[in-house]
């Protein structure tokens, strides 16, 4: 688990967010383990993440089950990763995991594309998306084999932070 930034006082703070989600679902002690999943439509509302355009596939990359059905587990983990205490490698390791749509284990020339569509909000044409795409990978692209892989994806993050700007989240 990678919820190690947080003190008790705020995973018991999540605790409460997550099981008010759906309170009929999600038991007041843990102490059973029991087996609760609140699906994505419940998560993907939440004021935190509802106007995420990577809200799905946030919660895809941090479900267990990859369809971002979430149990209280994942619920942390993802939090923790989004939060501004998480370290920004392991922020970039997400973001990778986020943005390679087909996961494959790399971004290539789609999955660029998918994801800068996503956060210029639909706002550029196809031609300039595909401008933005091309000339990334021409700087990012270390071993020119035309996609992006995790080492790649590091150097990029360098010369373009913005995107890891999408996955800050105050909670
Ligand atoms: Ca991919
Ligand atoms: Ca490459």
């Amino acid at each position: 688990q990678d919820c190690t930034f947080f003190t008790r006082k705020e995973i018991l703070r999540l605790f409460y967010r997550y099981r008010d989600l759906a309170p009929q679902l999600v038991p007041l002690s843990y102490i059973d383990k029991p087996d609760v999943k609140l699906p994505y439509e419940l998560i993907g509302s939440m004021p935190e993440l509802k106007d995420n355009p990577f809200r799905q596939r946030i919660a895809e990359v941090f479900s267990e089950d990859g369809d971002g059905n979430m149990t209280l587990d994942d619920f942390l983990d993802m939090f923790s990763v989004l939060s501004e205490m998480a370290p920004r490698d392991l922020k970039a390791y997400y973001a990778f995991k986020i943005y390679d749509f087909n996961n494959d284990d790399y971004i290539c020339k789609s999955d660029l594309e998918k994801t800068v569509n996503k956060l210029t909000r639909n706002e550029l044409t196809p031609e300039e998306v595909c401008l933005v795409c091309d000339k990334v990978i021409d700087e990012a692209d270390q071993d020119n084999d035309g996609k992006l892989s995790v080492e790649d994806f590091q150097h990029m993050i360098i010369r373009a932070p913005d995107f890891l700007s999408t996955f800050h989240i105050r909670i």
